[in-house]
């Protein structure tokens, strides 16, 4: 019915914390899945540029100029792009509300879905009280973890010569993930109680890389989820459904199907 196109064509798409300018980043992932998915409007849900990272190392692989030229032909091609930059890419906060060529640069954004629901748009490190309060306190959480394993040999050293028993790293990581946990709830229920405050219906937010979709809290909360470990997005289609995409594994090359053309040409 609809002329064969190499790219499936969607009303919005949603992507955060892509992290560019970070080793993590899944850049080639982003770019297949960039070729192959396009929207109407496409939110840039914060982290997309990691200033955090560049100002220690510089780190920007032809990949990464890649996806901001992928992104940009988007916006030249009609694309409409909003940019709420987050808490990795803050720099950009001092530019709030201006256009940089085709890109749209705010804080907060309220979206209308196809089927009438207004879902509030918005990074969420506003809503980690320990980004917010405190950035040091940030920076020596992600320190103190990739030190903690050399701490815990020379403390148990010590801890033994004092006659107490061995300290085990294990309870502790578990304790660190049950505290994950509950972290991830009561981020989705912050975000929640934002949206209900502004009288949406809803919240698109990212930030905690941790991709879903659900109406636990009554009201619908939906996190784009990254692209440094999960390589996730979410579409939405023309009659307002909205979708988890993941993108782990680069599609194949679409196989030469002669039905194709013969369709086309119907
Ligand atoms: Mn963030």
């Amino acid at each position: 019915m609809s002329a064969p196109s190499e790219s499936k064509m969607f009303r919005t798409m949603f992507l955060s914390d892509i992290h560019l300018g970070t080793r993590g980043c899944q850049a080639e992932l982003l770019l297949d899945f960039l070729r192959t998915h396009d929207a109407e409007t496409i939110f840039l849900v914060g982290d997309i540029i990691d200033g955090w990272r560049l100002k220690r190392s510089w780190y920007w692989p032809q990949a990464h100029n890649d996806v901001v030229q992928k992104i940009l032909r988007k916006g030249r091609k009609g694309s409409r792009i909003i940019y709420l930059p987050g808490n990795h890419d803050e720099f950009l906060r001092d530019y709030l509300g201006s256009h940089f060529g085709v890109v749209e640069l705010v804080d907060t954004f309220v979206h209308e879905t196809a089927d009438g629901r207004r879902l509030l748009v918005i990074h969420g490190d506003q809503f980690d009280v320990v980004v917010r309060h405190a950035k040091w306190l940030a920076f020596f959480g992600d320190w103190a973890y990739t030190t903690a394993l050399g701490v815990n040999t020379w403390l148990n050293i010590a801890r033994r010569k004092l006659g107490f028993p061995y300290w085990s790293l294990s309870a502790w990581a578990k304790l660190k993930v049950k505290n994950a946990v509950n972290f991830i709830g009561s981020f989705e229920q912050a975000l929640t109680q934002e949206a209900r405050r502004v009288g949406a219906d809803g919240v698109v937010c990212g930030h905690i890389h941790h991709a879903a979709l659900h109406d636990k809290f009554g009201i619908r909360y939906v996190n784009t989820g990254d692209w440094v470990e999960s390589c996730t997005a979410i579409v939405e289609h023309h009659d307002g459904r909205m979708e988890i995409v993941n993108w782990t594994r680069p599609s194949e090359a679409p196989a030469s199907e002669p039905t194709t053309e013969a369709r086309a040409a119907a």
